[in-house]
């Protein structure tokens, strides 16, 4: 009988403030991936297996705001364990490229950096749900706080849980996922997400192409 070993695939995350137009870098690099014959997937956080979602929609109606981050963080780790469990892992053992929008390290920045979540108990949720995954590559799209909840609001009318937070609060989290940049370079690159789509689209394929050769 013949074997044939597939050769992993790999997870790549958009990580950044409200606005910095991950959606839609996650799209397009799903497409050029797939143009360069991988196959690809795209995905989101919180969400993207059918219980995720489910607990996407409770968290971002604000309902878990009264009981503190430390729940935040809870329920988003629960949802990534599932997201995880039924979907990334199975993807990238077939050998497919997994393109998540928001990951891991939305929860260090939102729930640990901003709400006070202590880092080891964040660590503790990683090691709990993720059983030592993590991305191949982490892109984060940085933007100007104003910039970026500029953007969101043109798309989008009413603010969610955490859109709704005040301009410091987004200032940390910008700088959340700058530090986390700065001390896991091996895994993390930062993009000017201010440049117009097509440009922020170069340069995100710049660095898979450096980092991953797809
Ligand atoms: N959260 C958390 O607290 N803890 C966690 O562990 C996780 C998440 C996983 C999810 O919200 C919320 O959950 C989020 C963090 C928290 N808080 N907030 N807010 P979401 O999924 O609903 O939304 P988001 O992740 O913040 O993304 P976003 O605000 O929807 O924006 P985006 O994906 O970065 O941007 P976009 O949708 O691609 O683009 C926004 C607009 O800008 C749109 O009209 C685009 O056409 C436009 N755009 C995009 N790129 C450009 C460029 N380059 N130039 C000009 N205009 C552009």
């Amino acid at each position: 009988m013949r074997h044939e070993t597939v050769e992993a695939g790999k997870l790549i995350t958009l990580e950044g403030g409200e606005g910095a137009g991950k959606s839609t870098q996650v799209s397009i690099l799903v497409e050029r991936l797939r143009r360069a014959g991988r196959q690809a997937i795209a995905t989101r956080e919180p969400g993207g297996s059918p219980a995720a979602e489910e607990i996407r929609e409770t968290l971002l109606s604000g309902k878990i705001k009264p009981f503190g981050p430390f729940a935040e963080a809870l329920l988003f780790s629960i949802a990534r364990q599932d997201h995880v469990d039924t979907v990334i892992s199975d993807a990238l053992a077939r050998g497919q490229w997994v393109v998540c929008d928001r990951f891991l390290d939305s929860t260090r920045a939102y729930q640990g950096v901003s709400g006070g979540v202590p880092a080891p108990v964040i660590s503790a949720l990683e090691r709990l749900t993720l059983h030592g995954l993590m991305p191949n590559l982490t892109i984060v799209l940085d933007i100007p706080v104003e910039e970026g909840l500029a953007r969101a609001g043109l798309r989008r009318a009413a603010l969610d849980r955490f859109e709704s937070q005040d301009l410091s609060q987004h200032e940390r989290i910008r700088k959340a996922f700058l530090d986390i940049a700065e001390e896991e370079q091996a895994r993390c690159v930062v993009i000017d997400a201010r440049k117009p789509e097509a440009l922020v689209a170069e340069d995100v394929w710049e660095a898979v192409a450096e980092r991953l050769r797809p």
